[in-house]
């Protein structure tokens, strides 16, 4: 019996109020949404502002459902794009230092010292460059939506202060994702060793690792002094954004209102969770060095140093990333 035939089977003898439920109850979805970090960091608040705005405005027709700490994923994060793209996952607001592995473009916001402010994240983000990168990713099968900002990640340790190149000198570093880390850590003269977020936090806490570089938020909300990282520096080396994203298969199906209401509301979660993340920058460094944390900025001098150190990263990395991509960014930073 086919499909047809058989609902008109079923629903014979249905009243009319029975066939309607059956047609709304058929046409409500659900799609899941992963994310690596929790509601108790601006990163989970981001996909939860997201699906709160769905349910108000598609009046239950559309509901995102947020899947924390890389569950979708068995705590393997830098699996999330590929799960995505495969329909494991019908969405998730992502990193995309996780990401690259699978869209070699996204490590342009890994290059270090590249992005040094905000206005540059924003002149990066909103202009073509953010436009080729948006473009990198839905040729990979993946719709983007909107942008967010996990923030400029600033590395910590638990043997001394790090002012210049030579204080990471053999330090046992926690990094992240894609071979770029590796490399900027050792050009760094530091030992890194990737992990996930789920394996860092027990590397922190025996000290199988001395380090690690995370944005403000995740150092303060994870309490990551409390494993014994007592040294932070202000650095800036590079800023990861957030991006809203669905699979393009489930995009396919949705209806244009669908696809229209989704982007929309991603925006407005992208940017109020951007600004969010931006104002508590100074409130969380504050409820840090109260702490006990010691907080080193760096002299324009070591900035220096540290750019030097790291120049072939850059070398290396633009012709994997794409030289045009690497012009328009570096184009848009220096217009800003
Ligand atoms: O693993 C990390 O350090 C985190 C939580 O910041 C990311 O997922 C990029």
């Amino acid at each position: 019996m086919t499909l047809t035939r058989h609902m008109a089977y079923v629903t014979k003898g249905l009243t009319g109020a029975a066939l309607l439920t059956l047609a709304f109850s058929a046409q409500a979805r659900e799609l899941s949404v992963s994310t690596v970090l929790s509601d108790a960091f601006p990163w989970g608040q981001a996909a939860e502002k997201w699906a709160e705005l769905v349910e108000e405005r598609s009046g239950g027709e559309l509901t995102l459902r947020v899947y924390p700490n890389s569950q979708l994923v068995s705590g393997d994060q830098t699996r999330e794009f590929s799960a995505m793209r495969s329909g494991l996952i019908d969405a998730a607001v992502g990193s995309t230092i996780n990401w690259s592995p699978q869209v070699p473009e996204l490590n342009l916001f890994s290059l270090p010292f590249f992005i040094p402010d905000e206005t540059a994240v924003d002149a990066v983000t909103g202009g073509e460059a953010g436009e080729m990168v948006f473009e990198a990713i839905e040729s990979r099968g993946v719709i983007p939506l909107a942008w967010g900002e996990n923030g400029f990640r600033q590395v910590s340790n638990s043997r001394g202060p790090i002012a210049e190149p030579d204080d990471l000198d053999g330090l046992k570093i926690r990094v992240v994702g894609s071979p770029l880390f590796q490399d900027t850590f050792n050009a760094l003269g530091a030992d890194p060793t990737q992990m996930s977020w789920t394996d860092a936090q027990p590397a922190l806490t025996t000290g199988a690792v001395d380090g690690q570089e995370n944005p403000l938020s995740v150092f303060d909300v994870a309490r990551i002094d409390q494993v014994g990282q007592e040294h932070l520096t202000l650095w800036n080396y590079m800023n990861d954004p957030l991006i809203f994203a669905v699979n393009q298969q489930v995009w396919q199906t949705l209806s244009k209102e669908q696809q229209t209401l989704l982007r929309e509301t991603a925006l407005e979660a992208g940017e109020w969770e951007t600004a969010m993340t931006r104002e508590q920058e100074s409130e969380r460094l504050a409820a840090i060095q109260e702490r006990g944390v010691t907080v080193t900025e760096l002299t324009d001098e070591q900035y220096q140093a540290f750019v030097d150190a790291t120049q072939s990263v850059y070398e290396k990395w633009a012709p994997r990333i794409g030289e045009s991509l690497v012009e328009a960014a570096q184009t848009a930073i220096d217009g800003r």
